[in-house]
């Protein structure tokens, strides 16, 4: 079977919360990088006899809140390109699913593109950053490889994702597992509340607007001090409005984390930063050079390393 392969994105730059929600148009501007090992398969058939859609995640058959999401995904589709027919949809997760980590990104970004190449249209990268929006906000960014800006842009044409022009391969990210049972409450409900009841949430919009360019100076001058302050910044600034809003993602473990990755950078020199998503797990952004020695300073947590990764590619299985 022939299938579209996206990869998950980390955001350096966050994106938390939506001004328009049926198009998952962001208030913010994110910056993120396309990892090497996390990926989504999907494949797309048009069944022209169906009267709903299938949905197969990794061999079951999706039913609930998951199934209407993604179905949901495919009538935007279905409009934007003026079609009627129902899906047949396959899908496989290859991600850190044990950690709580979302796949949404490459889910909605390998949706997308299974749902273009099923229909023959052919479109732009940059269009169809647009059409994996329609799915998941952070989707958008998982069309292209590498690192990615997502503008948010004022309406459906202008919010889109490209590639920034940076060719950092030592760069890398390490993703801990730290709670890995935790339940927490879904991004997208967790962003709406923030929206709703954050006192100091058009602040944070505009903080987080304003850490765009010196980002992507950072980046080109593949400055891991610089990117990583930033990055520590960002997801702070994010934390700050979710606990005003009442959320709490981290754990008493989390916040132990982050003061061992401060001291390992004070006391060993190493540049190793953290981010952190709606959970309480943390990546780590640092280079090649160092993995092994932040590896052995960590004995007690468990590490998947990742590269950077490429953009949406064609896979078969
Ligand atoms: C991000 N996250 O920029 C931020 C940081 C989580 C924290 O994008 O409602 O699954 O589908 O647009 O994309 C996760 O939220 O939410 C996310 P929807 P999504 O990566």
């Amino acid at each position: 079977m022939k299938y579209k392969k996206a990869n998950v994105n980390i955001a350096i730059l966050k994106y938390w919360g939506k001004a328009d929600t049926t198009i998952n148009l962001p208030y913010q501007t994110s910056v993120s990088i396309t990892a090497d090992n996390f990926y989504t398969l999907t494949n797309v058939e048009l069944d022209p006899n169906a009267k709903k859609d299938v949905v197969i995640l990794d061999d079951k058959a999706l039913t609930g809140i998951q199934y209407t999401r993604v179905a949901h995904h495919l009538d935007a589709l279905r409009k934007h390109f003026g079609r009627g027919e129902y899906c047949i949809v396959t899908s496989y997760n290859h991600v850190f699913i044990k950690a709580g980590y979302a796949s949404s990104a490459s889910a909605f970004a390998a949706l997308a593109a299974a749902y273009v190449d099923a229909i023959g249209a052919k479109v732009s990268k940059k269009e169809l950053s647009r059409l994996a929006r329609l799915g998941s906000g952070s989707a958008t960014r998982s069309v292209h490889g590498g690192f990615v800006i997502w503008h948010r842009g004022k309406n459906h044409k202008t919010s889109f994702a490209e590639k920034l022009p940076i060719d950092w391969p030592e760069f890398r990210m390490l993703f801990t597992i730290i709670d890995p049972g935790i339940k927490t409450v879904s991004s997208r409900v967790g962003m709406q509340i923030t929206v709703e009841k954050s006192k100091s949430y058009s602040i944070y919009v505009k903080e987080s607007n304003d850490l765009v360019e010196p980002l992507i100076e950072a980046l080109n001058a593949k400055d891991i001090e610089a990117v990583g302050h930033i990055s520590e910044r960002s997801a702070e600034l994010m934390r700050n409005v979710m606990l005003e809003a009442g959320l709490e993602y981290h754990t008493p473990k989390t916040q132990k984390l982050i003061q061992t990755i401060r001291s390992i950078r004070s006391k060993h020199k190493i540049p190793v930063f953290y981010t952190f998503d709606a959970g309480p797990n943390l990546i780590l952004f640092t280079l090649e050079q160092y993995v092994n020695d932040i590896i052995r300073l960590l004995p007690d947590v468990e590490i998947q390393v990742s590269g950077v990764g490429g953009g949406i590619t064609n896979a078969n299985s």
